[in-house]
């Protein structure tokens, strides 16, 4: 069968199934740069407002550094930096202690006084956020510097992964209904069979009273945007 009479015969299938793969591959993506900086929420990234968000800057190093420093940045008009801990640091030395500065930035840098240096991946801080209010809030890591622990303390080449929480007003159901801190086929799934059963609160995303297609419309709107899929509009009404 030439590939032209396959794609024609499967046309649909694959239109359906190409998306759908496209959607896991990027739900459970795994692939990281060798050296970063990056931020990992210990809790669900789907949050409401008021809620105390624990947010880890963690270092990842395959070549040993002993110097590293960076700026984390937060949207003011959507969360709050509330609170700082070095609690089991990597960094011994702090050379800029991480205070929260007023426009909503965490500052800091240091080093590890240790004979091979750093290597692997280990926390550098913990900070707390509130949200303040409903929408998108990408927290950023902005002037990281990894430097070499060889002797040339020369900077190793390093990327920074942002922290994106999707923010919903207060009390609502988090749009993750199963919990297992992404919003895909999977909850679409769950919803889409409570469409036709008894009404629990859980479900009900827009907190309407009743389980429809606008609280899928909610999920739908809520699908990949902790990926590279473009920014997708969030709403809950
Ligand atoms: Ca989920
Ligand atoms: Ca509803």
């Amino acid at each position: 069968m030439s590939v032209r009479h396959h794609l024609k015969k499967h046309r649909t299938k694959i239109a359906i199934t190409l998306p759908i793969a496209f959607l896991l591959a990027s739900s459970f993506s795994l692939i990281r740069d060798p050296e970063e900086i990056y931020l990992s929420s210990e809790d669900n990234r789907f949050v409401e407002v008021g809620e105390q968000v624990t947010i880890q800057v963690i270092a990842d190093a395959n070549e040993p550094i002993n110097v590293l420093g960076a700026t984390i940045v937060a949207p003011q008009e959507l969360v709050s930096i509330d609170a700082i801990s070095r609690e089991n640091s990597i960094i011994d030395l702090w050379t800029q202690e991480p205070t929260i500065t007023s426009d909503n930035k965490i500052t800091f840098s240091g080093g590890m006084v240790t004979e091979n240096g750093f290597l692997g991946n280990g926390v550098v801080l913990t900070f707390i956020v509130i949200p303040t209010a409903e929408g998108i809030a990408k927290i950023d890591i902005e002037n990281s510097e990894m430097l070499a622990h060889d002797g040339t303390g020369m900077p190793v080449s390093s990327s920074n992964n942002a922290l994106v929480l999707t923010i919903r007003p207060p009390e609502h159901p988090s749009p993750d209904v199963n919990g297992d801190k992404t919003v895909n086929l999977f909850d679409f799934g769950i919803v889409s069979a409570r469409l036709f059963m008894a009404y629990e609160r859980a479900y009900d995303l827009n907190l309407d009273g009743k389980i429809t297609l606008s609280d899928i419309g909610v999920l739908i709107k809520n699908m990949g945007t902790d990926s590279n899929l473009g920014s997708l509009a969030v709403g809950w009404i």
